[in-house]
């Protein structure tokens, strides 16, 4: 087209100059507006997902030694405790191929902060139905903070292959309401907080009952 013009009018074609800004043909000054209002909305979608919708990187919270981890400190009984009111802590040990607890019985509203490590090789830890997700990494421990705001059963399963046992890894999250817990508590069902604290606890809601 542009050629066939050319040869019959000696024009170029494109815009007439009184069309350019700036020397600016209309069609690329809109198609670099495009691209400049495409980075806002990207921009914006990244911290709206950051801020509103509580996304967060799992940080690697610190570094162990993964041949000794599983006897040292919390990681030796791993599990969920109670570390002030609505507020819990969870360990979870994955090995090949399974994650201790199997279990993690958590009333609701509990905000639980989630460590992870790996006793052998790299693993994965997600939450089905949640925005949990983190890689497991042998000598590091990956973190993150959850509020489980639905009662229900949130399977957790192993996302990094890792063998032939690797569809066998997974556990589940139980969210409980406050009362289901509570009665748990009293009973042989459930450890949270340490051995004199739960025994405390036990002891408290025994009499709360009698
Ligand atoms: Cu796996």
């Amino acid at each position: 087209m542009t050629d066939v013009l050319e040869r019959e009018t000696g024009d170029p074609g494109g815009p007439d100059d009184a069309d350019l800004t700036m020397g600016i043909d209309p069609w690329e000054r809109n198609w670099m507006l495009f691209s400049v209002v495409l980075l806002v909305v990207f921009a914006a979608a990244v911290t709206i997902a950051g801020f509103a919708a509580g996304f967060q990187l799992p940080g690697a919270e610190s570094e162990v030694d993964p041949r000794t981890i599983a006897s040292e400190g919390r990681w030796a009984e791993p599990g969920l405790r109670e570390v002030g009111d609505g507020q819990f802590e969870a360990y979870v040990m994955s090995q090949l191929w399974s994650f201790s607890p199997r279990e993690l019985v958590v009333p609701i509203d509990a905000e639980v902060d989630i460590y992870v490590t790996s006793q052998d090789l790299q693993h994965g830890f997600k939450i089905t139905d949640t925005n949990v997700n983190m890689q497991v990494v042998p000598g590091q421990v990956s973190k993150l903070t959850y509020t489980f705001d639905e009662v229900g059963e949130f399977p957790y399963i192993c996302t990094e292959y890792c063998g032939q046992g690797h569809a066998a890894m997974f556990g589940t999250v139980r969210v409980v309401s406050e009362a289901e817990f509570e009665a748990l508590q009293s009973g042989d069902g459930v450890t949270t907080g340490d051995d004199a604290d739960a025994g405390g606890e036990a002891a408290a809601a025994t009499e709360d009952d009698g």
